[in-house]
């Protein structure tokens, strides 16, 4: 049992376990409305995949890991969620920011039965820009027990540089090596050294991470897929970098060129508003 403490959608003390920590859950943070909404709109994600998803497994194996991005392109229900719903805001209390960029969607649905770990990572590795004031919001449409759910390294964020950027499957060709950084540190093999932190959730429930947070999951062993929707926020203080490794998304948004700020079409501020 975990007694890790857990927030009300601003309560000020979440923005101090989330500068502390690196990480903070946030019960009720998505409400019934929303997760309908979610529910419907991710039946129709799952069976109308876009051109970046992954589906790993082995044939024959219990519970594929899927996951696609960049949703709200394409699906109404995920573009009003992240535009009008609750976690734009909830993101720039916690960067302490002025602006809120979207950055992208994520979905990711580990089938029941899966042996499908996620590896240890931090989302920063994967992404086109540096800064400090940004972070990703983890939020399950599926009760969540410790036996399927994210795990943190806690405070991980104060000391980690940017590490490399690890595929999710060994049989995918992403490639993350290519800016010289430093390896994933292993941490499953050194826990002791880690203080090691995890929720459970349910639905409306979110874990709210920072980006250079190092985190992973283990397969999913209940009788239930674990459906997640996670989205991915940037701050004032974010700038477009060169990355030769592979991104995820595999996207670089319109016109961006190292020392610009992220916000564009395919990155849009949703706060304050641009018309
Ligand atoms: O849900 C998972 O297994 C991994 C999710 C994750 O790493 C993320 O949302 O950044």
């Amino acid at each position: 049992m975990n007694t890790h403490p857990s927030y009300s959608p601003g309560d000020p003390s979440a923005l101090q376990a989330f500068q502390a920590d690196g990480v903070v859950c946030l019960r009720g943070a998505i409400g019934r409305a929303w997760l309908e909404r979610l529910e419907e709109a991710v039946i129709h994600a799952y069976e109308n995949p876009g051109p970046d998803h992954f589906k790993f497994g082995e044939p024959g194996q219990a519970g594929a890991f899927f996951g696609d991005v960049m949703l709200w392109q394409r699906h109404k229900s995920f573009e009003e969620f992240a535009f009008e719903g609750p976690l734009a805001d909830i993101a720039g209390a916690l960067m302490k920011s002025e602006t809120v960029t979207f950055y992208h969607d994520f979905l990711l649905v580990k089938g029941s039965g899966s042996n499908k770990t996620t590896p240890w990572h931090q989302d920063q590795s994967y992404w086109c820009f540096e800064g400090n004031q940004a972070l990703t919001i983890w939020a399950p449409l599926d009760p969540v027990s410790m036996a399927n759910t994210l795990e943190f390294a806690k405070g991980s964020h104060l000391q980690s540089p940017v590490f490399e950027a690890v595929p999710f499957d060994k049989n995918s060709t992403f490639d993350g090596t290519r800016d010289a950084r430093l390896p994933v540190p292993d941490v499953d093999a050194t826990r002791h050294e880690h203080t090691i932190v995890s929720w459970e959730l349910q639905p409306g429930d979110c874990l709210i991470f920072h980006c250079r947070m190092l985190h992973g999951a283990p397969g999913n062993p209940l009788s239930h897929a674990r459906r997640v929707l996670s989205t991915c926020w940037a701050g004032d203080d974010v700038r477009v970098i060169d990355v030769k490794s592979d991104l995820a998304p595999p996207i670089k948004g319109e016109g961006l060129k190292p020392g610009d700020h992220l916000a564009c079409k395919t990155f849009p501020q949703v706060r304050p508003k641009v018309a």
